[in-house]
């Protein structure tokens, strides 16, 4: 049984994540944990809310709450929203937990033992209007590298070049718009990633069958010489984990805390020890310690193209550079950016649909499909109301909804209440599983390879190849000439209920256990067709299941994007 560790960058705390930044790393790790799950294979899925930071504390000040409180409230938020999803974590913990507290300061402690830290008397920018040190992120201004007019003094959104608020042109207070900025000194911890880079070429250049997109992004910092710069690791903020040499005070910074890039990575592992805390598991070591049995797990992570750099260098670098047996990742699955309606998804300025708007208006299983079969893996992708009104009724409703309920109907109607017995399978039926079981196999490979918009592909193309082999069957027709074989053709085509119940629960798993318990069936995994297809008996019960799937009407699709054309407030 194999073992897979996955986790999904973990979302910012401030406010509600909008379907760009689901497609981009929550939503195809579950996809990829209930595949693995399905498979028989071992799965320890986290994911947990970004607490700290900048981000946490402007979104609280505007709440008017104090950030803890915020924060907990917050993360509630973020995990029902998670279930309504129907996104499995095995745990979804909190940055802020007293676990991350411990396992940060452990690090930094590990990283000044080995040289890796040094510090930096700095200069920090300072606003007199605003009387305060300002952090990085609340700062702005026109980006050197692309000429961005809102880059962030972390990182410009638009090149996803990781920044310094000392570079950018014309930089602002975001706190006060004031440009009376001045540097002013101040001590610092740096990381010294640059030790590292030879090392770190060495494990990149090692991953070949890793996806373009996060290997050109992560080589283009490390040629560049820029995504190696040191980088500074704490912040002069109140709320985040206090600068500590593991449970030694670290003389000269008090007061001060450890930038969020540099614990966000870190609640992984402690997330793990949440999960055990929180009575789900009793060894999170087999997880995260080569020493202790994680030598052979699997680790693949999941995130957005802009948390590539930080996932490819800065990570490493502290699992590295800690000399201790942790887990380093085995696989990182980066996305594109999918775009709303000709311009960008954006939570600052509220532009697009948001989780919670998404399942107010439609049940999770319509917006996982639509999001992962147009899953911007290879380019940026777009959503649109057309678009995603025609994905839903076609692919949902019109092809899988419909065979369904054709087939459950029809048996019931004419063929009794249970499971009909029929012949054996004839030539059609020989040439259809066959064809089916090839489809199947690609369908695996695909997921395998958590190439997502091909898996959709090719799940889409097996559905639609049980309405063909139901359309030239015709059981209907069939029925008024030949009982048996229109019997045995309904009986196939419960089976296929079964079947697509199992291949589809990955992507749209409420609709498969409505599939399931119509057919009556537990989760298998299809080996060989012909006896995945023979699984139900003859005289078993089914049920005619609810309406799957219902379609999207014109009136809907223009209301809502109506509704949604402002900004949420
Ligand atoms: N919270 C950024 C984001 O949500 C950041 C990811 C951290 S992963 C350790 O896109
Ligand atoms: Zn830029």
């Amino acid at each position: 049984m194999a073992r897979h560790l996955i986790t999904s960058a973990i979302p910012y705390i401030n406010g509600i994540k909008h379907l760009g930044n689901l497609v981009g790393s929550q939503l195809p790790a579950d996809l990829f944990a209930r595949y693995r799950r399905a498979r028989g294979d071992e799965v320890m899925f986290l994911c947990a809310t970004d607490e700290h930071g900048t981000p946490a504390e402007l979104a609280a000040a505007k709440a008017g709450k104090p950030v803890a409180e915020y924060c907990a409230e917050m993360h509630a938020v973020q995990a029902d929203i998670a279930r309504g999803f129907r996104l499995s974590f095995d745990h979804f913990g909190r940055s802020s937990s007293p676990q991350n507290h411990r396992l940060t300061q452990h690090f930094a402690g590990r990283l000044a033992e080995a040289g890796l830290i040094r510090e930096v008397e700095d200069q920090q920018m300072y606003s007199a209007t605003d009387g305060r040190f300002l952090p990085d992120r609340y700062i702005e201004g026109t980006c050197p590298n692309c000429g961005f007019d809102s880059a962030r003094g972390d990182q410009c959104d638009n090149c996803t070049k990781q920044l310094d608020p000392t570079d950018l042109i014309n930089p602002r207070s975001t706190v006060s718009g004031a440009t009376d900025l001045e540097l002013r000194p101040t001590k610092h911890l740096y990381l010294r990633q640059s030790l590292m880079r030879e090392r770190l070429r060495e494990w990149i250049s090692s991953k070949a069958d890793w996806p373009v997109l996060t290997t050109s992004i992560a080589l283009k910092w490390l040629d560049d010489g820029e995504g190696l710069q040191d980088r500074g690791i704490t912040r002069d903020l109140d709320w985040g984990i206090p600068v500590m040499k593991g449970d030694a005070p670290w003389p000269g910074m008090e007061g001060k805390v450890f930038y969020v890039w540099f614990d966000a990575p870190i609640e992984y592992i402690a997330c793990a020890q949440e999960w055990v805390e929180a009575g789900r598991g009793s060894d999170w070591e087999r997880w995260w310690r080569t020493d202790k049995g994680a030598d052979d797990v699997r680790y693949t992570q999941f995130m957005g193209k802009d948390n590539v750099p930080f996932h490819t260098l800065s990570f490493p670098v502290t699992i590295l550079g800690s000399g201790e047996p942790w887990k380093l990742v085995d696989f990182i699955k980066s996305f594109n950016y999918l775009n709303y309606d000709g311009g960008q998804f954006s939570t600052s300025r509220g532009r697009g649909v948001f989780m919670d708007q998404a399942l107010s208006i439609l049940p999770a299983d319509y917006w996982r499909w639509w999001l992962l079969s147009h899953a911007p893996e290879t380019s940026d992708a777009e959503f649109t109301w057309e678009n995603f009104q025609a994905g839903v009724n076609k692919d949902l409703a019109d092809v899988l909804g419909n065979l369904v309920s054709r087939v459950t109907k029809f048996a019931k109607a004419k063929l009794g209440e249970t499971v009909p017995e029929g012949g054996a399978w004839g030539a059609l039926e020989q040439e259809f599983v066959a064809d089916l079981g090839q489809r199947v196999r690609a369908y695996e490979e695909h997921m395998e390879a958590i190439e997502v918009r091909r898996a959709a592909a090719e799940l889409r193309a097996i559905w639609a190849l049980g309405n063909e082999y139901l359309q030239r069957a015709a059981p209907w027709t069939t029925i008024r000439t030949d009982p048996q074989a229109a019997a045995m053709q309904a009986r196939l085509g419960l089976n296929l209920i079964a079947l697509y119940a199992d291949l589809s629960a990955p992507f749209i798993p409420d609709a498969a256990e409505a599939m399931r318990s119509a057919v009556g069936t537990a989760p298998a995994w299809p080996g060989d067709m012909a006896a995945a297809l023979t699984r139900l008996r003859p005289g078993a019960a089914y049920a005619v299941p609810e309406n799957l799937f219902r379609k999207i009407t014109d009136a809907e699709c223009a209301d809502w994007k109506e509704r949604f054309a402002g900004v949420r407030t």
